[in-house]
């Protein structure tokens, strides 16, 4: 019975969707999603435009960088203290050693700013615990160690000064404090872990107060039944964060329902503000265009599963400018944000492919940029040639070329009622491209024939009404 009325639900909830209308809920919660549909308001709408951000992995982890008593580990650098079994005592006293004295908030707030990044997420804590700002709730913080300054306090002034928003990252998993717990087994496994709860939700309460430019929070390590079964305590986080930061942005991972149901509830509503599922994936821009309903992010690792900064990149492939800048179009066309991770050394340096990685991105950006930050998903079918991407309310469509045929000939297939005008490059505004109609809602953009090495970019001019159809004229 549960089941059917879940798929009722569930099928409901797609009709609904974008409705403000929560009323045909089929299971009552009390932590479920708070609202329907897109958030409209400022905040949400700025975050959106942003379209593509900078993401930073930075702990004790970097001073390793994946390697351990000679040994290197394969697997995600932040993970080496599980994955090479180092006792805690060992791990924490790296603290000792955290002294990035080539650290310079504004030579990276910079090299964001010229990438062409409008927001950055920054680790505060990641699952090893380690604090980069002074918490007064635990002693594991940089306040701590040969360093000692607030390096959140550097980072959003520095890259605020620039125009771009910062974010906090902050994961819920925590292998130093000792009262965290995967599972709750015990009764004492319950007390302790109400203790870390607290603990967890003063330090968020104290980012969203020490820090007031903070616009986002994007939660991890909530995926342990400890957390999942404690809905209640993801919807009072939420709810104190918005209380303490009006319009501050929280993704779905935060977030459990009454019945641990993760991300989406039990009535198939997405919970917290955006939907930050897709890592080290994108949605398909064919069969999963539902994405388009809602706000979502995807986040990229530039190795193949490297966060935190590991000395050894030859170990798996490490993705190309151009495969990473495909991947930021390919979100900006299905209404998402691209979250480009970087994870600088234990001195405070970003290594070389990253800086060369940034420059070419920037580059594409400083001229292109406008078809990607505040522009979304243009409604089109999708086409082998690349990505449509449109400015709201614009009468102009955008195209970014990936892969021009041989043949120089791009085909748009129009919905119902969209009649093309013109095309024409970006940078060439003035020279025409020509479009040729050849079926009902189906034409040819024409580009000259010759090599292609970087994305070109299409402007397209069109109009709503019917078109005289001159390709009709070839009946017989
Ligand atoms: C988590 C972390 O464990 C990792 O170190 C990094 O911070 C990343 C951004 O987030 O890893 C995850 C989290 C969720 C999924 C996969 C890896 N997931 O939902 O598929």
């Amino acid at each position: 019975m549960k089941k059917l009325m879940i798929t009722v639900a569930l099928l409901g909830a797609m009709f609904q969707a974008g409705a403000q209308d929560a009323k045909t809920s089929a299971i009552p919660l009390k932590y479920g999603a708070q609202y329907t549909g897109k958030r409209t308001d400022d905040a949400m709408n700025k975050w959106r435009s942003n379209r593509f951000g900078q993401f930073i992995h930075w702990g004790l982890y970097a001073i390793p960088g994946g390697i351990w008593k000679g040994k290197t580990y394969n697997y995600a650098a932040e993970f080496l203290k599980s994955s090479a079994h180092i006792p805690d005592a060992t791990w924490d006293s790296l603290m000792y050693q955290f002294n990035p004295v080539k650290f310079d908030a504004k030579e990276w707030a910079k090299m964001a700013k010229r990438m062409g990044v409008k927001y950055m997420t920054i680790t505060t804590k990641h699952h090893e615990g380690f604090c980069l700002w002074p918490s007064r709730y635990t002693d594991f913080n940089v306040s701590n160690t040969p360093y000692k300054k607030d390096i959140l306090k550097q980072l959003i002034e520095a890259y605020n000064a620039e125009g771009i928003d910062v974010n906090f990252y902050y994961s819920v998993l925590d292998w130093h404090h000792p009262d965290w717990r995967d599972d709750i087994k015990t009764p004492e496994d319950s007390v302790a872990f109400s203790r870390y709860l607290s603990f967890a939700y003063n330090q968020l309460k104290e980012l969203a107060t020490n820090y007031p430019t903070v616009k986002a929070f994007w939660f991890d390590g909530t995926w342990d039944s400890s957390v999942r079964f404690n809905g209640k305590w993801t919807y009072e986080v939420e709810k104190m964060l918005k209380e303490v930061r009006p319009g501050v942005i929280v993704n779905s991972r935060l977030r459990a329902d009454d019945y641990g149901k993760r991300h989406k509830d039990s009535n198939g509503q997405l919970m917290g503000d955006y939907e930050s599922g897709y890592e080290r994936r994108l949605p398909n821009p064919v069969t999963d265009i539902a994405v388009t309903k809602w706000d979502w992010e995807a986040c990229m690792t530039i190795p193949e599963n490297q966060w935190g900064y590991h000395k050894d990149w030859t170990i798996s492939h490490v993705k190309s400018p151009l495969e990473l800048l495909e991947m930021l179009v390919h979100s900006t066309s299905m209404g998402g944000n691209f979250l480009l991770n970087f994870g600088p050394s234990g001195e405070g340096t970003f290594r070389k492919q990253e800086l060369d990685i940034a420059s070419y991105i920037g580059n594409w950006m400083g001229k292109y940029g406008n078809v990607i930050w505040d522009c979304d998903y243009a409604g089109m079918q999708k086409e082998d040639w690349g990505y449509y991407t449109r400015k709201k309310g614009a009468s102009q469509l955008n195209m970014v070329v990936f892969n021009v045929p041989v043949s120089g000939l791009l085909k748009v297939n129009t919905p119902k009622g969209m009649v093309l005008d013109k095309a024409a490059f970006m940078d060439a505004a003035g020279k025409p491209l020509s479009v040729e109609e050849i079926a009902a809602n189906q034409y040819l953009v024409h580009l000259p024939i010759k090599l292609y090495t970087s994305p070109q970019v299409i402007i397209v001019d069109y109009h709503e009404g019917s078109s005289k159809g001159s390709y009709q004229k070839a009946k017989t």
